[in-house]
């Protein structure tokens, strides 16, 4: 099947991005290895692993057991294969929950501070969105000022992140009946911190041993983080940074300059990121630049932290998770910062051979061959001057440099609020064009890169399907970056659509394929939906919507993936999850959920099966709603 490795890796089956293949080539004559080359390494995979059956969480272990019925079938506490599949599973939602949440953790640090007056050079910039989501916590805003808001707002959000709430604030945005259902099924989750706490409790030894009460609590650990910690992030980065609105941008690795200081930021909060974005625009940083020779300072972003400034600034973008590597191999690196998440340690040693000076800046993210600026938001806006000015006096360093093509022209910043104000400031007219039949309905396409698969290949593939077939698409993280390099985020790109979605992007003048953010902005494609059930009065899984996550890699990916199933929110997976050790748990998951939650997982590595599969949801839902469908 094209696309999907075949374990062979010539060059053409690792990425389908011009850049990438042209700096692969140079990575590969510079003699440094790459992502790819250490995947290559690791095959054969652990079959015990791959399918979930291997089990370290005491030391009575390692056990594992035999899937072919020859060897043990229990490990030496005598959990079975069900137990082992769903603790694996369990720990893998629980450790995805933790990581956006103790990002959103971070902006409610943030937000405190900017209440209690310490803002050290953060400060409100969305007072609407304060006022509104303080209403949502409860909060009384009348005849407040802005700054006592923060601080009993962020005291609220602290609150949800305990253990004395029955359940979290931010369901109250899901439709009636989905939090019915919740409660029915006893997922509601109390606190953000508790549920991943509860989770690791569970799977330790001689602790929770029925797989369905597991996996339950699994469903109620992922939507602590969907209905929680994530929705927390995105609303506070809204508040302190601005909500989103539609902004030109650029990607690929092209965005460099050749002739400025280039600036990469990596990683996820854009507490750092923001704050080196202020530094960046320092006159007295521009004229010490030009000292050095430089026309400027180039600030662009890889992974999240970058889609956070593209969201709210038009910052460019050089790539997306397998481009981290590859962007340094231009030599025009000057610095690239890091925070935290889905930053690969091998980085270090790739910036070694191209001068890159390689800054982390998280007291829980250090990385051997970075050297550690901490920030804090007392000290980020010093310390953001600091950086730049570090990587200003790099940029003497540069030796050869080769910026492999041109950037390609995008349009990000579509935030719930910006959708609906180019609509007019309600749903109705989406509503509308899907009852007409015009758009079919609508897919969120989310999660990473995977050198299982060809870089993009799943996310461009995928989405080119659907909006063909008059499917809107919306994407977060490195999807989104994928797609813009595929050109599909231009208002031109509504000639890929069908006719019915050409006619409709084509009149509100957006393209057919909408960026939502970062991988916490994923919430904002549940507060979407949540709005267009109840425009219907309908349940989020009566809409003729779907989820997919075509090259997804990480722990972060499959809590999102959960939480959005637990949602109502049909959802494909590219690479299969290691679960297929217990096919009662593959077939809870991919079709006995559909009773439990109106929803299921479907796993297909090839973009091809999934853009049907998707559609053949989206029409029966149609059919379901009494809309017209066609045949998928
Ligand atoms: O949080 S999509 S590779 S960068 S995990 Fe990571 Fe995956 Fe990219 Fe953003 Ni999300
Ligand atoms: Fe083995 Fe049980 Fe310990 Fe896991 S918890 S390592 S299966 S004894």
């Amino acid at each position: 099947m094209m696309g999907v490795n075949d374990m062979t890796p010539k060059r053409e089956r690792k990425t389908i991005t011009e850049d990438g293949l042209l700096l692969l080539d140079k990575m590969e004559k510079d003699r440094v290895t790459t992502v790819w080359d250490r995947f290559q390494d690791q095959l054969p995979n652990c079959g015990y692993c791959e399918m979930g059956l291997s089990c370290r969480n005491c030391v009575m272990g390692p056990c594992r057991v035999d899937p072919f019925g020859e060897g043990p079938q229990v490990g030496v506490c005598g959990a079975d294969a069900n137990i082992i599949v769903a603790r694996n599973l369990g720990r893998m939602i629980a450790a995805g929950a933790a990581s956006h949440s103790d990002h959103g953790r971070d902006l409610v640090d943030v937000l405190a501070q900017v209440g209690e007056g310490n803002n050290a050079g953060y400060q409100i910039r969305d007072p609407n969105k304060l006022k509104q989501v303080a209403g949502e916590f409860g909060v009384d805003v009348g005849g407040k000022d802005d700054l006592t808001i923060a601080s009993e707002l962020a005291y609220q959000m602290q609150e949800d992140y305990g253990m004395r709430r029955k359940s979290l604030t931010l369901l109250a945005r899901a439709p009636e009946k989905r939090r019915e259902l919740w409660m029915s099924l006893g997922v509601v989750p109390r606190g953000i911190d508790r549920e991943t706490s509860e989770m690791m409790h569970r799977t330790h030894m001689g602790v929770d041993n029925d797989w369905k009460s597991l996996l339950l609590h699994g469903i109620r650990n992922a939507l602590s983080d969907g209905w929680g910690g994530s929705m927390i992030a995105s609303d506070v980065s809204d508040i302190l940074f601005g909500t989103p609105t539609p902004h030109p941008t650029k990607v690929n690795a092209g965005v460099l300059e050749e002739d400025q200081v280039n600036i990469v930021v990596h990683g996820h909060n854009p507490v750092v990121s923001e704050m080196v974005l202020h530094a960046c625009h320092s006159p007295d940083l521009l004229a010490r630049a030009e000292e050095n020779g430089a026309t400027g300072i180039n600030l662009v972003g890889v992974c999240c932290t970058g889609n956070e400034l593209l969201m709210r600034h038009g910052i460019a973008m050089a790539g997306n998770h397998l481009s981290t590597e590859l962007i340094l191999a231009t030599g025009a690196v000057d610095m690239m910062i890091v925070d935290y998440q889905c930053i690969m340690p091998s980085i270090s040693s790739v910036a070694a051979c191209y001068n890159t000076k390689m800054i982390s800046t998280s007291d829980k993210a250090k990385f051997p061959g970075m050297d550690h600026r901490e920030f804090h938001p007392h000290n980020a806006e010093k310390m953001a001057v600091q950086v730049v000015t570090e990587a200003i006096e790099n940029f003497v360093n540069r030796k050869e440099v080769f910026i492999p093509t041109t950037a390609t022209d995008a349009v990000g910043g579509f935030s719930v609020e910006a959708v609906l104000g180019a609509l007019g400031g309600t749903p109705e007219p989406l509503l509308e064009a899907i009852k007409t039949g015009k758009i079919r309905g609508a897919a969120g396409i989310v999660g990473c890169n995977n050198p299982r698969i060809q870089q993009d290949y799943g996310h461009v593939t995928l989405t080119q399907r659907l909006i063909e077939n008059d499917i809107l698409v919306v994407d977060t993280g490195c999807v989104s970056v994928a797609n813009a390099k595929a050109g599909f985020k231009v208002a031109d790109a509504i000639s890929f659509a069908g006719p019915g979605l050409k006619e409709i992007c084509g009149a509100l003048g957006i393209p057919p394929v909408l960026h939502f953010g970062s991988c916490v902005d994923n919430v904002r494609i549940l507060v979407l939906a949540s709005a267009l059930a109840n425009a219907l009065d309908v349940d989020i899984s009566d809409l003729p919507i779907a989820g997919a996550a075509p090259e997804w890699y990480s722990e972060k990916a499959a809590t999102i993936g959960v939480y959005f199933v637990a949602s109502g929110v049909y959802t494909v997976l590219g690479p299969m999850p290691p679960i297929t050790g217990s096919m009662d748990i593959v077939k809870l998951l991919t079709e006995d959920l559909e009773s439990v939650v109106g929803a299921t997982f479907a796993v297909e590595p090839d973009p091809e099966n999934a853009a049907i599969l998707i559609r053949k949801r989206i029409e029966s839902k149609r059919a379901a709603l009494g809309l017209d469908a066609r045949d998928g």
